[in-house]
């Protein structure tokens, strides 16, 4: 039976080839699922509702492939999409897989390590040109240390820019049509990997050369990892227009990334993300690809992997729903409403002079008063609890 929560092509889900394909290897155990063929992934996708798939270079063509090789997987690959109408709106480069890059890519203290990086990211990116992507991400999960001395922390930064500017400048010498999305990480492969929040991202893009092409593609996992408030990330995000992608999962505090379906852990978290980026409590709305950056628990079999798909575009669905339901609700509305005070409005609104600070100093204020004030919130989220629970709205 239909229901309002199934996914449609206009409501842009993505997953990574890695995700539905992942096959369930962990540490400490080997793969329970067989190795994924990409058509089959693309045209189950395709029947759930699925917008598109994402994927790394070495998803879909083997590392050491021949050229020819690489074109006959290319040219079928583009068939199957066509065929099946799912697009690929973006597009990276493993750059974590292979030893070479055991002590870092871009970073590495190896001039030849970085070459071979900056090699496999140019052919990468014709690849994601020629799927159409429209969005390059870049995760340096190798981008670290352990041993900490091994660089000054200065330097793998200035690499990191270098090689950004480098390729900010070849997508714009190849007239693609692709922007740059930085994905931050606190740790995991790497003991503490470079700039580990998406706070870290925002401020080292306004040192790039093209910061204007280059944005951010923040995770649930990796911030609450760091400890960090996600909602809070991405609304600095989309505040600096910055939010050109996004990562979504689900990962409990304290644990290593877990990339769980989305909305299965801290469900509350969830919905505050979905209110913001669906832009249902005004301020705008995020027009991007939902991506899930997430897999199957390693309990499941391919009947499972579909099962977490679906439940990771329903539950969007629902807290959408519920989303616009928490912020139409007259009593949410009334205690959210702005205050005014006739005195101070006027001298809030504009910017600094001389005479609106001593006219603010002069306004008396009653901070007792303030302080004794009690402002509802308690309220406030026991009706965002209600209407995540089903009882309101
Ligand atoms: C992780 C990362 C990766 C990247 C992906 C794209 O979970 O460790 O998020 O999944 O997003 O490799 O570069
Ligand atoms: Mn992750
Ligand atoms: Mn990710």
């Amino acid at each position: 039976m239909a229901s309002p929560f199934d996914p449609q092509r206009e409501d842009l889900f993505t997953f990574g080839l890695w995700t539905v394909g992942n096959r369930g290897r962990d540490p400490f155990g080997e793969p329970v699922r067989p190795v994924p063929d990409p058509h089959h992934l693309v045209r189950r996708l395709a029947e759930l509702g699925a917008h598109g798939v994402n994927l790394h270079d070495d998803d879909l063509v083997p590392p050491g492939a021949s050229a020819a090789e690489r074109d006959r997987i290319v040219r079928e690959f583009r068939r199957t999409l066509r065929d099946t109408g799912m697009q690929v709106p973006m597009a990276t480069t493993n750059l974590f897989g292979h030893p070479a890059f055991k002590d870092g890519a871009f970073t590495s203290n190896d001039p030849r390590v970085r070459a071979f990086a900056l090699q496999k990211t140019l052919r990468a990116i014709d690849l994601g040109a020629e799927l159409g992507a429209g969005i390059y991400v870049f995760w340096g999960g190798r981008e670290g240390s352990e041993a900490d001395a091994c660089r000054d922390p200065r330097a793998a930064l200035q690499r990191l820019r270098w090689a950004l500017d480098f390729l900010c400048g070849y997508v714009l010498d190849q007239g693609y049509g692709l922007r740059f999305a930085l994905e931050a990480k606190p740790n995991e492969p790497r003991g503490d990997i470079y700039l580990p929040t998406t706070g870290h991202m925002l401020h080292f893009i306004t040192t790039l050369q093209h910061h204007e092409m280059v944005g951010v593609n923040p995770e649930v996992a990796h911030e609450v990892m760091a400890g960090l408030s996600f909602p809070h990330c991405v609304a600095q995000a989309m505040a600096a227009g910055k939010l050109f992608h996004v990562d979504l999962n689900a990962q409990k505090i304290g644990r290593y990334d877990q990339d769980l379906r989305f909305g299965s852990e801290d469900q509350k978290g969830a919905l505050l993300l979905v209110r913001l980026l669906e832009g249902t409590c005004g301020g705008g709305r995020y027009t991007g690809p939902r991506h899930f950056d997430a897999h199957a628990y390693r309990s499941e079999d391919e009947a499972g992997v579909w099962e977490f798909a679906k439940g990771c575009m329903r539950t969007y669905k629902i807290l959408a729903h519920k989303a616009r339901g928490f912020d139409a609700d007259p009593e949410v509305r009334a205690l959210l409403a702005e205050q005014h005070d006739p005195r101070l409005d006027p001298l809030l609104a504009g910017g600094n002079s001389r005479e609106v600070a001593e006219a603010l100093r002069g306004v008396s204020i009653d901070a007792d008063a303030l302080g004794r004030r009690g402002l509802g919130y308690e309220r406030l989220d026991q009706l965002l609890v209600e209407h995540l629970l089903g009882v309101r709205g």
